[in-house]
């Protein structure tokens, strides 16, 4: 069983992964409107993404027997300056939700809650991934993006991005 504190944590992460699922969309749409077509698909795999870390967290707090509780979600931001802002923004965000998954798995810890321990350790390598990615993508947008040439060849970079479902959400769809 959970205890009432990460029953309640896991259910705080659920709403940050849906927020995130939310923002970035909000950001696919921002880049839509500027006509950075692979940019905006870029950033609707990441919006499956977030989706599929708030669902592994929810099938784990029901196969511990906790409950799900969803919380509303707030309102994105929906303006952006560029696309240099979006980028910034997303690593930002994405050390954010790094600092919530170590959060949660000093609670674990401190619980001896051995199981969602264990559950974590997938989020905190996928927290360098997400990292990584927005990183690199601040990099190459810094190296190329001004010129319209480069742009034009990093958006169809970006349009190449495949989804895959993780491996915790594959597992439990066998
Ligand atoms: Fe769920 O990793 Fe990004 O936010």
């Amino acid at each position: 069983m959970l205890t009432e504190k990460m029953e309640q944590l896991l259910n705080d992460q659920i709403q940050k992964e849906l927020f995130s699922a939310y923002l970035y969309l909000s950001m696919s749409a921002y880049l839509e409107e500027e006509n950075l077509k692979g940019y905006a698909h870029w950033f609707m795999i990441q919006v499956q993404e977030e989706r599929d870390h708030a669902l592994i967290l929810y099938n784990y707090v029901l196969a511990a027997g906790g409950r799900v509780r969803l919380q509303a979600i707030e309102q994105p931001k929906a303006d952006f300056a560029s696309i240099e802002e979006v980028l910034t923004e997303t690593l930002a965000h994405e050390r954010f939700i790094t600092g919530s998954i170590y959060d949660l798995a000093d609670a674990a810890n401190a619980a001896r809650d051995h199981k969602t321990v264990q559950m974590l350790q997938w989020f905190i390598g996928e927290q360098v991934e997400e990292e990584d990615n927005a990183r690199n993508n601040i990099d190459q947008y810094r190296l190329f993006g001004d010129d319209p040439k480069g742009l034009y060849m990093l958006d169809r970079e970006m349009a190449a991005r495949v989804y895959t479902v993780p491996s915790p959400l594959a597992q439990a769809n066998a």
